[in-house]
Parts: structure tokens; C-alpha cells; sequence
């Protein structure tokens, strides 16, 4: 298959003022008249061109310009109309096609789900809906008329006129077309109203099925929140007559910002106590948040090409941060940040699959949905607002939003503001959206006469197609404790720009402990040889909360790495600081369950990596095991009067505080779940009254190898609740032990209800596989094998979730060499299978290398 690449990049040959779209539905047979309103575009020089749409899959029935039939001539990937049979100025081309939802099982497109129509289009969608330019440069005006037999017909911007089986919409803010949307189906509203800062009153919906409207207040609650928010925070008013959301559960990620639109997966909407847990509250605010907050930074200031999509998502996932930081804790956000970056981001920078935040070449633009497009996108927006402060910060978002509305941008555009607001020269900086890798960043220290060092070296590894890159600008934020454990030197960014660089401070008593790389201010891997009694003190002492977080994290780290290598036991250094956290009331819960949270065992495979050793998923896995066994038997006297005194007598409440002491509270269960043999797990289940109890208590119960009769009980419970039951299957396989993980998941997907086709029950247990570390690689790679068995079945019907999942085998240059040479036989009968998606392959390929 043949890259498209950056370098490539032109300006589409012909402007696009309008279009006007007629859909008559049908589950087989769909229709869709375009009316096109084009003109030859400047910036290709006028005329002369051929005019290519893009379009796929579509039965072409009708074509003509300014009214005159033209022959077709389409073919596989689009139509081509000859510059002799256009006009030298503005005209028209209508056409006519023809389209079957029912059968489009990529959930690209115009497709069906449980009898309701609905799109995606981002990132290529479109062009299986009709002819188009389907790029996200080319913006127009569109015109929408749906036709069908069913009560509630959606598109973009604003309703103009409806009758019986038909509504008309005008989105009045030109757009690309992966920002179009339709849904038709008999849906019900639960409906707010809104009056933005200057006025515009705003009809807020929220789309479900019959019988789930009584499960969208938190979600219509945390738009709410969102609209207020970019008002205040970014200055940023929503621009329409109604905004609407539609909840489906057959989607092939979290959700969708098409204009006015917003479509999700219904399992970031829907939410009650009895079926959501606390984690899904957390995510449906964010998720919502992210998705509201794409209509500046993704709709009215768009990218250019593909290439730029971190110019949108990295943006707005920084910003969805921030909200999240605001409504609830800024420091457990950061903590919960820094561990999924590291979790998904790293993994994905240290693997075959490293790319750059913006890559230069692409197969598939669906494969580039990354962490590193999202969540390293958003670092560097974080690095780059530390460099150059709030206000400056501030500034250049306000020139970004007034110079790009109305914009197809690029990060050189993104850059620039920043530029012109502080006069920095940024070229060095842009590194870090071009140069992929996650830098090494060690760091050594002496101190003398008062004068305390820190000397760091910077090493930024190669990845694949990028053998030498250039040191990084890193912004350092250090702080320095003295021995009584004051802050002597409070929180300065040192900027480091040189392959080596040294710091100094003068004037110091006596030698400091510095506190380095506060609040994680640059994704790097941090290498520092420190004492298990220095960790220790900064876990007690550290002002910063991510630091004093990430000393114990380091803590249990170093500890976990010496229990695999050398088979060392726990010592008192870890199991003292770690019951003195636990017990210590004046910290917010949220955070002590944060650091009770041991290292996933997929971390430490990592860590062991990246420090010289081949992981052993078995003997990581064993020792986690100790460990918790360890610290269950230190703690065990405390934790019963400790759960007690977290009990929530009142109703359920979604908030942080709330949500934070049940955090504390199940993570001293799973603990008391290991020397009390369940009993008290057992009775939390029994009473639970709310869905973050019920899995905690199961977790803890199949945590030890127990919980059969409660899994049985909450199955029968849930068995008609689709995203209940996704946790339902999803917890069996995180919780089996290793040798059991592929028999266990195996015996699932002969159950009735996994239904693979749908994305979120797929991933509820083939992902679930994958994600559970030592289960995924034991023993002779019986789980690489089903779990390969499992994506070819899914690939010639959906390629976008088959691909995304496939990342499961991203790690494989980690282990042993037999588990390698697993891995790879098993990508390479991927590569060999005929018929394979574009997607996968560019996915098996890449892996490969
Ligand atoms: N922009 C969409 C993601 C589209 C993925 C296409 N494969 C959701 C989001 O980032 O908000
Ligand atoms: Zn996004």
C-alpha cells in the first residue's frame, strides 16, 4: 500500500462554498443526492484542473455539471471529471448514489446500530457516504434534508424546518467533512437549556433509547459544566441554536466532535450509581469535556491534512486536563495522567510502533489515533506553557483563536503564535513534534561550599526511520528540601536545551535533597540513583504532590525490580513509608489509594527493559504478588478500622471527595481481602448499592481466586445491561491467573452475550487478554494465538478496532528470545492472511519492522 506523505502536501485544486445533501433512508438502500457548489481554487493557480472526488464503496445512479449528465467514470477509491468538462468559473455538480447502511460493519461511514442510522466520518468516512473532496482542508457550508420513516432525523448546526419523516439542517460554519453527522432513529431527549455569556440561548440534548433517559444527568451535567468552563477559562462561546449528543453502542472509539453533533459511545453517556462506576463518572466528565471543547480547537480551527491531527487532539486533550484538574484534584489528575502516558504513551515510544507527535508519512490515518497524537500532543502543550508562563500562554491561545477561526491549520501556524506573543525562537522546540522517542534524562548531583549541582545528560534513543535526533528543550521544575525536610529552594523551571547541561544554586547551609521533574514537567524517563531512605523522605516531605507521589512510586519500583532480579523480599523502607502514607489523614484518600496502587506488571516489564534486563512475565507477576502479600500482612491490623472510617453514609454522590474515600476504602479491602479470605469483600458485595462497590468487592473476591458465586449473582443481575456486562466479562480475564487467562477467555467467547462484532464487548475480552500481562505471555503463546485467531475474524468486517488492538503484540522486542520469535511467527501469519485490511497490515508491518 502506498504512503501519503507530508511532503506531499497541495492545496486541493477547487473551493468548495456549499453543499446541499438529500438522504432518503433505507437499511439496503440508502440514497444521497449531493449538490456541490464548487469554483476553481487561487491558490492552484484557477482553472485547468481535473476535478477527484473521493468516494468508496458507493453505486453511482446520477452525475452532472451545471445541470448537464455527464458519463461516469468512478472507480475503486473515487471519480475523476476532466478540466474539458468543467467550465472555467464557478459550478455545479450533483450526483446521485446509492448506499447500504445495514451491511457497513467498519462503523465507518453511514451504518446501523440497533436499528438506529448513524455516522462516523472522521477521519475518511465520508467518501463511503457520497463524492467528495474528503479532506480536512476543503471547508463548505453544508445543507442537510433527511428523509425517513423514523421519529428523531439529526444532523449539523441548526434545525430549519421538519414534518412528518423528514427534517431540514443548516450548519452555518463552513466545515470539513469529517465533521458531518446524521443519525435517524426512534430516540429520547433529556433536554437543558443554555444561555451563553453574550446571550444565545442554547437547547442542550442528550439522544438515548427509550428507557435509558433516566442515565444521562451526569453527562448532561458535566456539558453543562464544560460550556461554562471554555467561557471562563478559554473564552470561548458555543455558536449554535442546539447542541446535541447521541448516545450508540456500536462505536468504534469513545466518541465523536462532529459540529452540533457529537456522537458517542454509549457507554462515556449513560450513567447511574446502580451501573457506573466512579472511573466512568471520571471519564464520561472528561470525555464529554474533550468532545465540547473540540468545536474551537478541532471544528472552527481545523488541521490542514492528517499530518497535523495533534494540532487538534493534543490541544484538546490538554485541555479536557485542565477541566478535569479544576472540577476535581489537579494533583490526582496529574497522577492519573502520568500514569496512563507512561502506561500507553511510553509502551508506544519504546516499541516498533514509535512515531513522531507529527509523523511525516502515513498508510492508514486511522492506525495515527495514538497515545502519542493525544497524550505526548498534550505534554508538549504542557512543556511549552511552562516555557513561556500562564499569561504568555494565555496570549498566544487568544491570537491562535482569532488569526485560525475559520482555519485549516498547521502546527507552524500553532508554533507561531507563541512565537510572536514572547519572541522566542521556537525551532528547537518543534523537536518534539517531529523527532519521536521518549528521552532519557539522567541526572547526578554534588554539592560544595554551598553550592549544590545538578548535572543532567540527555539521551534521546533512536526509533524506527529516526537513527540521530537533536537534544530537546526540557523544562526541568526543581525544587530543593533541606535535611529537616523544608523547602529551601521552592519550585524554578530550569530550562535544559544542550546534550549536558549543569545547574547551580549558591548560598545552601548544608546539602539539599532536590525534588526533580515536578509535576512530571517533561515526559522523559527520569534515571536517578537515589537511596531508598531519600525516597522515603520525599514521600514524606516533597510540597509537590505528583513528587511525593512518584518518590513512592519509585520506592515500590526499585523494590519490585530487585524482588524480580535477585529475589529480595520487602523491606522496611517501602512497607514503613507506605502504612505512614496510608494511615496519614491529613492526605486527600484519593491520593494514599493512588499510592497503594502497586506497579503494573506491563510498568515493570518496561522498567526492566529500558534498564538492561529481558523481562520474565512470570516472575513479575509472582513478585507483584509477594509484594501485595507483604503489605497486606503489614497493614492488616489497620485496615478494618480504616474502611470503617471511609463509610459514605449518605446517598451515592459522583464527586472527587466522594469518590476519593471509596477509592481509599476498596483499595484497603483488596488488601484485608488477602488475609481475611474475603470475608469482608464478601459482605461489601452483598450490600453494595452502587456499581463502584459491587466490581470493587467482586475484584477483591476474584483478586484471591474466589467470587464464583458473585459472578454468577452479578450476571444475573445484569445480563440485559450491554455496558454492565462488559465489566462483567472484562474482570474474569484481568483477574486470571496466568495459566488460566487463555482457557478463561477462550470459555467466554463461547458465551451467548460476547457478541464480537460489537467494538466494546470485543474489547472487553480480547482486550482484556491482552492487558493481562503475564496471562498474555505464558507458557507457549496459547494467548498470542487466540488473541491473532481473534483479530483476523474481526478484521474484514471492522479493520479500524482490529488494528487498534493489535497493538497487544507492540512489546514483543522486550522478551526472551522464544517469545519473540512467538510474536513474530504470529505476525507474520497476520501479514500472510489474504485479504488483509490495509490497516492491519500497515499495523503487522510496522511491528515487524
Ligand atoms: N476525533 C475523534 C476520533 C476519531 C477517530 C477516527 N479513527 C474523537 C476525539 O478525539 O475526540
Ligand atoms: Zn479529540
Amino acid at each position: 500500500a502506498l504512503a501519503i506523505r507530508l511532503a506531499d502536501y497541495q492545496p486541493y485544486t477547487h473551493l468548495v462554498d456549499q453543499v446541499s445533501l438529500t438522504f432518503r433512508l433505507a437499511p439496503t438502500a440508502t440514497r444521497v443526492k449531493a449538490r456541490l457548489d464548487l469554483r476553481p481554487n487561487p491558490a492552484r493557480g484557477g482553472g485547468g484542473h481535473d476535478l477527484r472526488l473521493d468516494g468508496e464503496g458507493l453505486r453511482l445512479l446520477a452525475l452532472a455539471v451545471d445541470g448537464r449528465a455527464l458519463a461516469a467514470r468512478s472507480d475503486a477509491t473515487g471519480l475523476t471529471i476532466s478540466a474539458a468538462d468543467l467550465p472555467d468559473g464557478p459550478f455545479v455538480l450533483e450526483t446521485e448514489v446509492e448506499i447500504a447502511p445495514e451491511g457497513n460493519t467498519a462503523l465507518e461511514g453511514l451504518y446501523m446500530s440497533n436499528g438506529m442510522y448513524c455516522t462516523q466520518c472522521e477521519a475518511e468516512g465520508f467518501r463511503k457516504i457520497t463524492f467528495y473532496p474528503d479532506r480536512p482542508d476543503v471547508m463548505a457550508r453544508f445543507r442537510v434534508r433527511v428523509e425517513g420513516d423514523l421519529p428523531v432525523l439529526l444532523s449539523n448546526g441548526n434545525p430549519v424546518a421538519q414534518g412528518p419523516g423528514w427534517a431540514e439542517w443548516d450548519d452555518p460554519w463552513p466545515k470539513p467533512a469529517y465533521l458531518f453527522a446524521l443519525v435517524a432513529g426512534n430516540l429520547r431527549a433529556h433536554s437543558a437549556p443554555f444561555r451563553t455569556k453574550s446571550g444565545r440561548d442554547v437547547a442542550l440534548n442528550i439522544w438515548v433509547r427509550p428507557g435509558d433517559e433516566g442515565r444521562c444527568a451526569y453527562a448532561m451535567d458535566s456539558l453543562i459544566r464544560s460550556m461554562l468552563w471554555d467561557e471562563q477559562v478559554y473564552g470561548r462561546e458555543y455558536d449554535l441554536d442546539v447542541f446535541n449528543i447521541v448516545a450508540v453502542d456500536d462505536f468504534n472509539m469513545g466518541a465523536m466532535e462532529n459540529k452540533g453533533l457529537n456522537i458517542f459511545n454509549s457507554k462515556f453517556v449513560l450513567a447511574s450509581p446502580e451501573t457506573a462506576t466512579d472511573d466512568d463518572f471520571a471519564r464520561i466528565e472528561a470525555i464529554i469535556a474533550h468532545e465540547y471543547f473540540h468545536n474551537w480547537t478541532g471544528n472552527r480551527i481545523t488541521c490542514r491534512d492528517w499530518f497535523q491531527l495533534c494540532l487538534k487532539e493534543g490541544l484538546t486533550v490538554y485541555r479536557d486536563q485542565q477541566f478535569s484538574g479544576d472540577m476535581r484534584s489537579h494533583a490526582v489528575k496529574r497522577i492519573e495522567d502520568v500514569l496512563m502516558l507512561r502506561a500507553r504513551q511510553f509502551r508506544e515510544d519504546q516499541g516498533p510502533l514509535a512515531h513522531a507527535v507529527r509523523p511525516e508519512s502515513y498508510v492508514e490515518i486511522n492506525n495515527f489515533y495514538t497515545a502519542t497524537i493525544y497524550e505526548k500532543g498534550a505534554e508538549v502543550i504542557g512543556m511549552l506553557r511552562r516555557l513561556v508562563g500562564d499569561d504568555a500562554y494565555a496570549r498566544a491561545l487568544d491570537l491562535y483563536f482569532d488569526r485560525h477561526d475559520g482555519e485549516a491549520a498547521t502546527i507552524e501556524d500553532w508554533l507561531a503564535v507563541f512565537e510572536e506573543t514572547t519572541g522566542r525562537d521556537l525551532a528547537q522546540f518543534k523537536r518534539w513534534y517531529t523527532e519521536a522517542g521518549t528521552p532519557r534524562l539522567r541526572m547526578t548531583d554534588d554539592f560544595k561550599d554551598g553550592s549544590y549541582t545538578l548535572h543532567f545528560e540527555q539521551e534521546n534513543p533512536a526509533t524506527p526511520g529516526q537513527p540521530v535526533k537533536g537534544a530537546k528543550v526540557l523544562p526541568i521544575a526543581v525544587g530543593l528540601l533541606g535535611p529537616n525536610g523544608d523547602e529551601v529552594v521552592p519550585t524554578t523551571v530550569l530550562e535544559m536545551t544542550e546534550p549536558r547541561q549543569s545547574f547551580r544554586f549558591d548560598g545552601l547551609p548544608a546539602r539539599p535533597l532536590a525534588s526533580v521533574l515536578r509535576g512530571f514537567s517533561a515526559p522523559v524517563v527520569l534515571i536517578r540513583d537515589l537511596r531508598p531512605e531519600d525516597r522515603a523522605f520525599l514521600l514524606a516531605h516533597d510540597t509537590d504532590p505528583f513528587n511525593k507521589w512518584e518518590a513512592g512510586r519509585a520506592l515500590a519500583k526499585d523494590l519490585l525490580a530487585r524482588m524480580v532480579v535477585t529475589g529480595a523480599q520487602p523491606g522496611p523502607d517501602w512497607l514503613d513509608a507506605l502504612e505512614r502514607v496510608t494511615l496519614d489523614d491529613s492526605l486527600d484518600p484519593a491520593f494514599r489509594a493512588l499510592c497503594l496502587r502497586l506497579p503494573s506488571d506491563d510498568d515493570m516489564a518496561q522498567t526492566l527493559h529500558a534498564s538492561g534486563h529481558v523481562p520474565d512475565p512470570a516472575a513479575i507477576y509472582a513478585a507483584r504478588r509477594r509484594m501485595g502479600a507483604a503489605l497486606a500482612q503489614r497493614l492488616a491490623a489497620g485496615l478494618p478500622g480504616l474502611i470503617a472510617s471511609l463509610a459514605e453514609p449518605g446517598p451515592f454522590t459522583p464527586d472527587a471527595r466522594a469518590a476519593g474515600r471509596r477509592a481509599l476504602r476498596l483499595a484497603a479491602l483488596a488488601l484485608l481481602s488477602r488475609v481475611d479470605g474475603g470475608a469482608a469483600a464478601r459482605a461489601a458485595f452483598a450490600g453494595a448499592d452502587n456499581m463502584t462497590e459491587e466490581v470493587g468487592a467482586l475484584s477483591c473476591l476474584l483478586d484471591i481466586g474466589e467470587g464464583q458465586a458473585e459472578l454468577a449473582r452479578f450476571e444475573a443481575r445484569w445480563r440485559a445491561d450491554r455496558n454492565v456486562m462488559d465489566k462483567w466479562f472484562a474482570l474474569q480475564i484481568a483477574y486470571a491467573a496466568p495459566e488460566r487467562a487463555a482457557d478463561v477467555t477462550r470459555a467466554l467467547t463461547a458465551h451467548p452475550d460476547f457478541d464480537w462484532k460489537n467494538p466494546n464487548r470485543f474489547r472487553s475480552v480480547i482486550g482484556a487478554l491482552a492487558g493481562n500481562h503475564a496471562g498474555f505471555h505464558h507458557g507457549e503463546g496459547a494467548s498470542y494465538a487466540l488473541v491473532a485467531d481473534w483479530l483476523l475474524r474481526l478484521d474484514p468486517l471492522n479493520p479500524q478496532t482490529a488494528a487498534r488492538m493489535s497493538t497487544a503484540f507492540e512489546t514483543w522486542p522486550r522478551y526472551d528470545a522464544d517469545r519473540q520469535g512467538m510474536v513474530r511467527a504470529v505476525l507474520e501469519r497476520i501479514l500472510a492472511t489474504e485479504g488483509l485490511s490495509r490497516d492491519m497490515r500497515e499495523m503487522a508491518g510496522r511491528m515487524l519492522g
